[in-house]
């Protein structure tokens, strides 16, 4: 039996009409890649629904590892994220919910780290000649939400399971509408999420 992995996307966003996240996550469902079977699931942009959403998932799929996606339009490199902190602020998400720094939640840690293998998938991209980098914020909007939400989740119910989050490049579809961001294909993206999976199954280094 292969491992499974939960992959999540998120849906458009702000003045980002497409999410390159969705696509990846949907192509890639199903896929086996390495050690994990890849079931994907999109999530709202909405600060009430999006970390139950993520929530009700891990408890019906129990992953053995959850790799969120989330778009950070006008990065230039693959961003796997070290940290979450314990805040929902900045823009209106998809339903005019503006928070102003909210904590999440109220026992939880300031700030908590990504368990998943994010040296090894930033050395590796590069290996395979796709810019890359560990970024040291995932900001305060929705992707630092669900990436806190998974990691306070997995600790406090002692799952230990790899989690974590990585921020991706606006795709050049996306580019061409939006006029103003640095860009990836599709096949490049995708390829960087599949070699960050392919990271899962390789030994601890
Ligand atoms: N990126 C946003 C939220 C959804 C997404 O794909 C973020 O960086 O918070």
């Amino acid at each position: 039996m292969p491992k499974k992995l939960l992959l999540t996307g998120f849906e458009p966003f702000l003045d980002f009409s497409i999410n390159p996240t969705m696509k990846i996550a949907e192509e890639l469902n199903g896929a086996t890649i390495g050690e994990y079977k890849v079931i994907s699931y999109i999530l709202s942009v909405d600060f009430h629904k999006a970390g139950k959403q993520l929530l009700q998932l891990i408890d019906e799929t129990k992953p053995d590892a959850i790799i969120s996606l989330g778009l950070a339009g006008g990065r230039f490199k693959i961003n796997p994220e070290r940290i979450a902190i314990n805040v929902n602020d900045g823009s209106k998400d998809n339903q005019g919910h503006k928070p102003d720094n909210e904590v999440i939640w109220k026992d939880g840690a300031d700030g908590m780290f990504s368990t998943l293998p994010i040296s090894r998938m930033v050395k590796q991209l590069k290996v395979q000649g796709l810019p890359a980098e560990i970024s040291n914020t995932a900001g305060t909007y929705l992707c630092n939400h669900v990436m806190y939400q998974a990691l306070y989740y997995t600790k406090t119910n002692n799952l230990h399971l790899p989690a974590g989050f990585i921020h991706i490049p606006a795709s050049h579809e996306l580019a061409i509408e939006h006029g103003k961001i640095p860009s990836w294909s599709h096949d490049d993206l995708k390829r960087a999420v599949t070699i960050c999976i392919e990271m899962l199954s390789e030994a601890d280094s």
